[in-house]
């Protein structure tokens, strides 16, 4: 019996001594396995007596019972033990704060199509927004653009897909037609309202119209200040007494509330364009500032031709009126000091992330 003790203990020593399951297996093999010691006892148990087996037998069990016992202890602290050390590893603090999105914010120029759209509506303006492929009619036609204009060659606008092989259809190079539509549909629902002219020129009463049409156009131009796509927010103001008068007016209240300087000087200078008769660039002045002194040109207007005033559907007699078109992109590079329009469309986050 000792001997089997002895073997117990020694069994129960190298199980405690092995600290990972491999060395664990091999202390087993050396007490269980084909050539253990239990198993080499059990061999040598050929040369006795049966009633020798019988009693030597079941003493050899009873130890090859403990040192399995002992063994399946060992085998359950290990894995308890590693199962531990992985729960540390992968311990997660849920104190931590989490991981954030980025917040995102309004592109600059958005800021500034905000800015124009409150401040002329402020002023009554509604916002009129449509498509940017147009059909040759609504941009140049309608807009006393003759055919021979130099805006209408292929150097200088996108034709595309559609229309028909005189006139296809191309990317609108300013949002006026957007306001030829407009002023069209605002025409048909008061001549349906008034029930007394239904059909010519019309010159029955109406509201004004009082629009500013904002959004993408399209030139083939690129370089440091020009972009083939860029924006533009067009005004028009039609109604039975709109003179020039009220052009400077509403212009000069605009760029004092947008560049946050009732200083601010404006200047018309004479200028042509095909819908507007007589027209005139205006130009803005800081008087203090960085860009203290110099005239900057900032908006084109007029007053709007006789010619698109009747495309309108109205009769030039009894309605007139002026309207502007202005570059967004130029007035968000004045307003912030930015020196090169390309930054706006290169979408660099570091670039784009100061405006929030
Ligand atoms: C209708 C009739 C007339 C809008 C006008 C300009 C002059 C003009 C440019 C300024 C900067 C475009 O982005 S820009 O290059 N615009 O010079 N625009 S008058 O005239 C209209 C608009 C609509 C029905």
């Amino acid at each position: 019996m000792n001997d089997l003790n002895a073997i117990v203990e020694s069994a129960q020593l190298a199980f405690a001594q092995a600290h990972a399951p491999a060395d664990l297996e091999n202390a087993k093999a050396q007490f269980l396995g084909k050539t253990g010691r239990i198993t080499e006892l059990m061999k040598g148990m050929a040369a006795l007596s049966v009633e020798e087996k019988k009693s030597r037998g079941a003493s050899i069990n009873l130890a090859k019972q403990a040192i399995e016992a002992a063994l399946n202890q060992r085998r359950q602290q290990l894995a308890d033990a590693e199962l531990q050390a992985q729960l540390q590893a992968e311990a997660l603090d849920v104190t931590l704060p989490g991981r954030q999105r980025g917040q995102g914010g309004l592109h600059p120029v958005s800021l500034t199509l905000e800015r124009i759209e409150s401040i002329f509506g402020s002023m009554g303006f509604d916002v009129a927004q449509g498509p940017e492929i147009e059909s040759d009619w609504f941009n140049f036609t309608a807009l006393n653009t003759p055919q021979d204009h130099p805006a209408r060659s292929m150097h200088d606008t996108f034709y595309v897909e559609g229309g028909t092989a005189e006139a296809p259809n191309l990317l609108r190079t300013h949002t006026s037609p957007m306001q030829i539509r407009h002023a069209v549909q605002h025409v048909k629902k008061y001549r349906a309202a008034s029930q007394v002219q239904a059909e010519g020129l019309f010159s029955g009463d109406m509201p004004e119209i009082r629009v500013i049409a904002p959004g993408r156009t399209y030139r083939v131009d690129s370089d440091a200040t020009h972009s083939p796509m860029f924006h533009q927010c067009e005004g028009l103001w039609i109604g039975q007494n709109v003179s020039f008068k009220d052009l400077k007016f509403v212009f000069t209240d605009f760029c004092r509330t947008f560049f946050e300087n009732n200083d601010l000087v404006l200047r018309f200078r004479p200028s042509f364009f095909p819908f507007t008769e007589p027209s005139a660039e205006i130009d803005i002045q800081f008087p203090s500032g960085p860009l203290a002194g110099r005239w900057l040109e900032v908006a084109g207007s007029g007053q709007v031709h006789p010619n698109v005033i009747r495309n309108m559907g109205l009769d030039p007699e009894k309605y007139i009126g002026f309207a502007f078109g202005m570059g967004p992109d130029r007035l968000t590079m004045l307003r912030y000091g930015v020196n090169d329009l390309r930054l706006f469309f290169d979408g660099d986050i570091r670039f784009l992330s100061q405006f929030q």
